[in-house]
């Protein structure tokens, strides 16, 4: 017997797919695109197609029973215990430091292995209410963005309606990687603009595919975006009259435009003068939509680097009209009406509890007095955080109770002192979204959870429940969450009614969002100069800044993501495995050829943190001075048992004491002995 149920993909990933599970009551369950869904039409990533039906139903694979830890930290032995026994110790251990050390010596961190709502908010009501200290989630990924973004336009939560693509005459990306990071926009949505320019330092497919690819050095954008300005303003690209109604500071930023000729741009930039003036003409052609990924922010200038690229949609008007705008993220369910404060607890929040950057992860919790516990959910940071060896070390500490919640048996959970198993998606009913298109998705329950696992919001109303808590918000069922969240979408049906459809898209037209050009800054305006960045100590508007070529030998390592996994998640699956192959480093020919370094070569990557074995990959889509190391491997799958992030130092960006990832220097050698 099988019967096929809609649901969505929760993952961390612009494509939100739409999925259909064909469920068997014998064998495992095969999960497929739904062809009714405007994004995934039919068809699923080839990394969710395989890890779904692959390591996520394998048994032998997940987490089934909590755990308690019997061995040296670090190590496999785990004992399985039930529940109650699992959250009395956590329940007793967390209360013995609130009453010991007090609350904010608890920190969490959680990202986005679900993305479902009730699952990545919920737990926060518990952490919030007893006014624990938290990892800032966004400081891993985005944070830099969206203070700069925010300074300027007052929100980086809204960008444009994709569906706007058929009336724009330029499709501008920037630093995103869609043929791996939103392989379905990247191979229906992008094809649909007239024209696309990518500002990439790597030949993508998506850049490979496009009308014009500026290869520029990484950290170097700011500068291109003036330089792409001056050329702008020359063949009469501004548009003067929305500069005068909807932007203040213009003025003081006219030199440095004037100054960034195309002969400028290039030599800051790398990127041929010729290609400079014709991304600008493209550009201004028309209608132009301008998508900022994640990938150019992360760098030590990436705020400044986020205000400089804003720049060009705002001095050529290309705000508020069809087929002109700019994206970082879109918050869907902000735009769909659900309240995502009250779902994370915003209301029942105790003050007092701490906030600590990703960056300063390892070096705080290496300190012994100032947290005592510490809780790891729906992320991995042994495999995503930076500083890997000093976070591993500071996982060592004894006195440090460590508790971890996955769906598998992730490198951190090897330093838990108790491992709780989460369910997956196939197992709950949730609330799906999308960050890029503006869809809102069921989750549909297909089966139980596989052993003993739980969904998220359970573990922690149990958790609170051993806790012997009765604050009504941290009990709350998910049936109530869900009819809740559906009275606030106010579509008129109700969720039994979304999971047959599946999904719904927020409006029928594409949303004219910024058409009553309202920006929520201190003047109402676009701050192009803005007061608010002096008093952060930024600069008072964006810098036509450009990093420095490194001439020293080292290389920049990039870590951007990668084809087959999403982040850290699917590393573990076998046949995902096979298809990654040995962890490689990308490298241009001529660096290879300086470096002595052959196509397989086993070489050292390595600077102040650590050093890493990989394999060399010799690789003309690579600049020279620029090296490739995508994200994701499990450390404890790899013969040296690191990742790209042992090499990678936590250095903060500009805004948001957010990641610099891609401004990592190495030097690479071969490796004495065969990788
Ligand atoms: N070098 C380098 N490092 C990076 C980056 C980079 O570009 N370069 N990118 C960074 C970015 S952008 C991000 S967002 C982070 C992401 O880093 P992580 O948050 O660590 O990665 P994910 O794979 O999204 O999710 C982590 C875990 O969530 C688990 N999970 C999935 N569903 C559930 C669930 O329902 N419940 C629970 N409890 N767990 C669940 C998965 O099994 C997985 O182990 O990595 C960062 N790290
Ligand atoms: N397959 C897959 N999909 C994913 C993820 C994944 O791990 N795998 N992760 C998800 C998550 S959490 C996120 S945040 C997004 C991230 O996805 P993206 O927004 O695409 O960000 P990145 O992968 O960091 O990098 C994108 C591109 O930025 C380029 N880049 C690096 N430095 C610079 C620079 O200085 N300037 C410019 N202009 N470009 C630069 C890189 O070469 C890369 O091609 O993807 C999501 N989707
Ligand atoms: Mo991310």
């Amino acid at each position: 017997m099988s019967t096929l149920i809609r649901t969505n993909c929760p993952r961390d990933c612009y494509d939100g797919c739409g999925i259909v599970v064909e469920r068997r009551d014998s064998a495992p369950h095969r999960v497929l695109g739904d062809p009714d869904h405007p994004v995934s039409r039919g068809k699923l990533c080839s990394k969710c197609a395989v890890a779904y039906n692959g390591v996520w139903q394998d048994p032998n694979a997940r987490l089934l029973t909590p755990l308690r830890r019997v061995g040296p930290r670090g190590s496999d032995e785990f004992s399985p215990i039930s529940w109650q026994e699992a959250l009395d110790i956590v329940a007793t251990r967390m209360q013995a430091a609130i009453n010991a050390h007090g609350p904010a010596s608890i920190l969490h961190t959680h990202y986005s292995g679900t993305l479902s709502l009730i699952s990545y908010l919920f737990p926060n009501r518990l952490f919030k209410y007893l006014g624990a200290s938290e990892v800032d989630p966004d400081s891993i990924c985005n944070a830099a963005g969206h203070v700069a973004w925010h300074l300027m336009f007052g929100n980086s939560l809204m960008g444009f309606d994709p569906r706007t693509i058929h009336a724009t005459s330029c499709l501008l990306i920037w630093g995103a990687n869609p043929s791996h990071a939103a392989p379905h926009a990247h191979e229906h949505w992008i094809t649909e603009a007239q024209s696309v320019v990518v500002i990439d330092p790597l030949v993508t497919a998506t850049a490979a595919a496009a009308d014009l690819h500026l290869q520029l050095r990484p950290g170097t954008d700011a500068a291109l975006a003036f330089s792409l300005l001056h050329c702008l303003q020359a063949n009469g690209g501004f548009d003067q009259s929305y500069i005068d109604a909807h932007t203040s500071g213009s003025d003081e930023i006219a030199a440095d435009i004037a100054r960034a000729t195309p002969t400028w741009g290039e030599a800051r930039t790398g990127v041929p003068a010729a290609d400079i003036e014709r991304a600008a003409a493209l550009y201004g052609a028309g209608p132009a939509l301008l998508w900022c990924g994640q990938g150019l922010q992360r760098q030590a200038t990436g705020g400044n680097i986020m205000r400089a690229a804003a720049l060009l949609p705002t001095l050529t008007g290309n705000i508020g009209k069809p087929g002109a705008g700019f994206c970082y993220l879109n918050v869907t369910p902000i735009f769909a009406g659900v309240d995502l404060d009250w779902l994370g607890g915003a209301e029942i929040a105790r003050d007092g509890g701490k906030r600590v950057s990703h960056m300063e992860l390892a070096k705080r919790l290496a300190d012994p007095d100032e947290f005592k516990v510490f809780f790891t959910w729906n992320t991995n940071p042994l495999a995503s955080a930076p500083e890997q060896n000093r976070l591993r070390a500071a996982l060592r500490r004894d006195d440090l109770f460590t508790v971890v919640s996955d769906v598998f048996m992730i490198d951190t959970a090897r330093y838990a002192d108790i491992v709780l198993p989460a369910a997956s998606f196939l197992e709950y009913d949730d609330i799906t979204f999308s960050y890029f298109h503006l869809h809102m998705g069921a989750q549909s329950k297909i089966d139980e959870p596989m052993g003993d696992a739980l969904p998220n919001a359970e573990i922690f109303r149990r958790l609170a429940q051993a806790m012997e808590l009765d604050e009504p918000a941290l009990l709350e069922s998910d049936e109530s969450m869900l009819a809740s969240m559906m009275a606030q979408m106010d579509v008129g049906f109700d969720f039994a009614e979304l999971k047959r459809r599946g999904h719904f898209a927020i409006s029928d037209e594409p949303a004219s969002w910024w058409r009553e050009q309202k920006f929520d800054t201190p003047s109402g305006k676009i701050e192009i100069a803005s007061a608010a960045a002096e008093s952060m100590g930024l600069p008072r508007t964006p810098q036509a800044w450009a990093d420095n070529v490194v001439s020293d030998g080292r290389l920049r390592l990039l870590s951007p993501a990668s084809k087959w996994r999403l982040n850290d998640s699917y590393a573990n699956d076998p046949y995902i495995d096979t298809q990654s192959g040995a962890p490689l480093l990308h490298l241009n020919p001529t660096d290879a050829e300086r470096l002595g370094v052959q196509e397989g070569s086993a070489v050292q990557v390595a600077n102040a943190s650590g050093a890493l074995s990989l394999t060399a990959h010799l690789d003309n889509a690579v600049l020279s001075g620029v090296a490739i190391a995508y994200k994701g491997r499990w450390p404890g799958l790899s013969v040296d048992a690191r990742n790209v992030n042992f090499v990678h130092e936590a250095h903060m960006a500009d805004m948001g004491e957010s990641t610099a990832v891609h401004s990592t220097l190495v030097t690479v050698s071969l490796a004495k002995h065969p990788a």
